[in-house]
Order: C-alpha cells, then structure tokens, then sequence
C-alpha cells in the first residue's frame, strides 16, 4: 500500500475520532437529527470542507454541502454522500467514514489541477438513521426533491416538532424545496460505507461493490389490555398488553427464522408508559423493522407478520393498532457505475466482491432519480451500530485507492465527451 494511500488513511481515522467526541451522551455516540451535537458535528464537516476549498452551505434542513463546481457549460452533478446523524450508542464509521472520505478525494483531485468535466458536490446527510422523528433519509429525500412536508408536524419523544428542531437551527421548513438539486442536473451518486455485515470481514477483502440495496418497512404498534393490580387480578382474567407483545415478538422471530433466506425482522423497541413493578401492564408499544430484497415478498411477509399480531391479540381480549411508518422499495445500482466501480476494484489488484445491502443507505431516494454506485468498507466482524464498530486503516487506504481509481475512470469517462 502506498505510504499516500496510509497517510490519507490515518488523517480520515483521525477526523473520524474527533467527530465522535461530539456527541449528545458522554462515555457514547449519540448524534441525532437537529440536536445541538448534530449541529456541533455539521459545523466541524462544514469546516473541513471549507478546508478543502470547496462552496460550502448547510441547508435547510441541516445537510453540510460542499460543491466543486466545474466551468464546463451544462455540466451535470456527480454527488459522493453519506450521513453523520446516528443511532444511539452509535458506532464512529456508520455514516462518518463515507462522507470524510469523499472530502479526503476530492482534495486529492483538486491538487492534480484538473479540469472537472462534471460538478462534485459532497453532501452529509442530515438524517438517514431516522432515530428522533422515524422518517428516514430526511436529508436525502430533501435533496431529490421527494420530501414530505407534512412531516413538518411529526414530534419527537419530547413533543418537539420536525419545523420547531429545523427553525432551532436557523432553517425555515418552507425553504425545503429550493434545496432538490434537480433530477436533469445528477450525473450519479456514488457513496461508500462499512459493510454492516461479515462477509467482507470472513472473506479477508477489503471492499465490495453493492448490487442493491433491500427494502424496508418500518411499523409502529400500539397494543392496549387492561391496566390492573398484579396482586388481585387472577392469571386467567388478566387483559395483559406486555405478555401479548412478548407473544408476538417471538412470534415475528420465528417466522423470519423460516423465511430467513429473504427476509430479516426486528423489534428494536419497546415501551410500556406508566410501567410499575406492581401494575399489570395496559399499554405497549413497540416497532417492527421488516426488510427483503425482494419487493413482492417484502409485502407478503408484511401482511404474515400483521395476521401473526392480529390472533394473538383476539385469543388475547387485548386491541392492536398498526401504524406503516415508513417504506421503501429495495433499489439497484447502476451498471455503468458498477462497471467503473469493478474496473477500479481490479486495477487495485482486489478480488471483486458484489453484494446486496441489508441496511439502507440515502442512496435508496437517490435511485428514484439517478445512477447509484455504492462501495462497502469491511468492518470488524461486521460489528455495526454498536460502539465496536471499526474499520481498519489499512482498508480505509485500500478503499482511497479504487475510489482514485474509480474517480479517475469517471473523469476520464466523461472528459472525452467534453
Ligand atoms: O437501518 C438501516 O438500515 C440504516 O442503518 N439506517
Ligand atoms: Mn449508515
Ligand atoms: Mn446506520
């Protein structure tokens, strides 16, 4: 690996550290959507790619923008995203690593002093995990235009609306509009991140290219017993909301361990309001992650897992209520991006690896509207949105060098059109 390659490795691992010591909770990252660590965070990204000359913004709904503009008349855009909002007790890479970098590459182009056939533009997303209002890809919908503005009105646990966080930082909700780049200016989105699985890591290669990206349904449950003295009650008259949940929960587990070759589901959270030791439990609510490659059995095992809910809660005497919260199709990347994207692979003398994302990624919008490439970073053992998460400089240096490669072939590509 050339000692360019590791040094350039070493200053992203470095940025990645210190944008990690923002964080809403110490001892953890925390960086969530409009919250004063986010802000704090965007300021430091806005920086850095100020540092790297580029035109920089942040915009109204909190995307960090740094654009290279070319002087090539109707050049069209090439943007190399990815988002610096996280779940809870995030990991440091999830997000971060692409969009440091994609600021590491271009500063990398720009010191070739080229002439740019195509505008850049790096983009931090604003919210993709979708942790405070469960709308994901925020920042990414905003940029392709496919915002819904009466998520303006959604609040957070706190009742805080989306307009009052967005005016919390300096925005206006009725500015969103004017911050689409339009669907005939994207020349193509290219985006990297870790893997977020183990394939990479048992394989021992350092990156991969990304077929597609699954789709997923998000869904918010309510189920409402009977609140009641856990002293008094009999066992056989209870009405007892948390049991039901818990029914249904493994339930849901079981039947995504029979469909597991196309389907994973998860219940990653759970409340119980005015929970006491001493209560039986009247209200629950908890939230069903559903996700398949496969658009039609994403639906079928939707309503499976629905009906699955729906007999426990009758046998139960308890009431559901089944919010969709949020959806979206499982999407393809482009195969003239993938074609670059594996020639880079090849020139940096890597075995080509192509897989299908299980996470989303703000590429899902962009697909609606334009070519999509994704390249995956091996992590530690596939350790992902936990504080192991790692990706190790000698991959990140490995991962610089197709992106060179892959940016190269892309200017190349295009130039000798120009
Ligand atoms: O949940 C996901 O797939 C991503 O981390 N937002
Ligand atoms: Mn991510
Ligand atoms: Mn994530």
């Amino acid at each position: 690996m050339s000692n360019q390659h590791t040094y350039r490795a070493e200053k992203v691992v470095q940025r990645i550290e210190q944008l990690a010591t923002i964080t809403e909770e110490r001892g953890c990252v925390t960086r969530r959507f409009g919250t004063p660590a986010f802000i704090e965070g965007a300021a430091l990204v806005k920086e850095w790619m100020d540092q790297a000359g580029l035109q920089t913004k942040i915009d109204s709904i909190g995307n960090v923008r740094g654009r290279w503009q070319s002087n090539h008349s109707g050049a069209k855009t090439l943007v190399i995203a990815s988002h610096i909002d996280t779940v809870v007790n995030a990991g440091k890479y999830d997000g971060p690593l692409g969009v440091i970098m994609a600021i590491d590459l271009i500063e990398q182009i720009k010191s070739k002093n080229i002439s740019l056939p195509f505008s850049i533009e790096i983009i931090a997303f604003s919210d993709e995990e979708g942790v405070r209002f469960h709308t994901t890809f925020l920042g990414s919908q905003v940029i392709t235009g496919s915002f819904n503005h009466e998520w303006l009105q959604k609040k957070d646990a706190d009742g805080i609306s989306m307009q009052e966080v967005i005016e919390g930082f300096g925005k206006n909700g009725t500015t969103l509009a004017q911050d689409a780049i339009p669907p005939n200016e994207w020349l193509g989105y290219f985006e990297m991140h870790i893997e977020q699985g183990p394939i990479l890591y048992d394989k021992n290669i350092p990156v991969a290219i990304v077929l597609s990206i699954a789709g997923q349904k998000r869904i918010a449950v309510t189920l409402n017993g009977m609140a009641g003295h856990a002293g008094t009650v009999p066992m056989d008259k209870r009405s007892d909301a948390l049991t039901a949940a818990a029914e249904c929960i493994l339930k849901i587990e079981n039947y995504a361990i029979q469909q597991k070759e196309s389907l994973v589901a998860t219940v990653g959270t759970l409340q119980i309001p005015h929970s006491a030791g001493n209560v039986i439990p009247g209200e629950v609510h908890f939230t069903i992650d559903i996700r398949s490659g496969d658009k039609n059995f994403l639906n079928e095992a939707t309503s499976s897992i629905h009906s699955i809910c729906n007999e426990v809660v009758t046998k139960r005497n308890i009431t559901i209520q089944w919010q969709l919260v949020q959806e979206t199709d499982p999407v393809a990347t482009d195969k003239n991006l993938k074609h670059l994207l594996r020639k880079a692979i090849t020139e940096s003398d890597i075995p080509v690896v192509e897989l299908v994302s299980g996470a989303g990624h703000d590429a899902v919008p962009v697909a609606r509207i334009a070519p999509i490439a994704m390249m995956f970073i091996r992590c530690f053992k596939g350790i992902s949105h936990n504080p192991l998460e790692l990706a190790a400089p000698e991959d990140i240096a490995q991962a610089l060098k197709v992106a060179d490669a892959f940016m190269e072939n892309l200017i190349d590509h295009y130039s000798s059109f120009s």
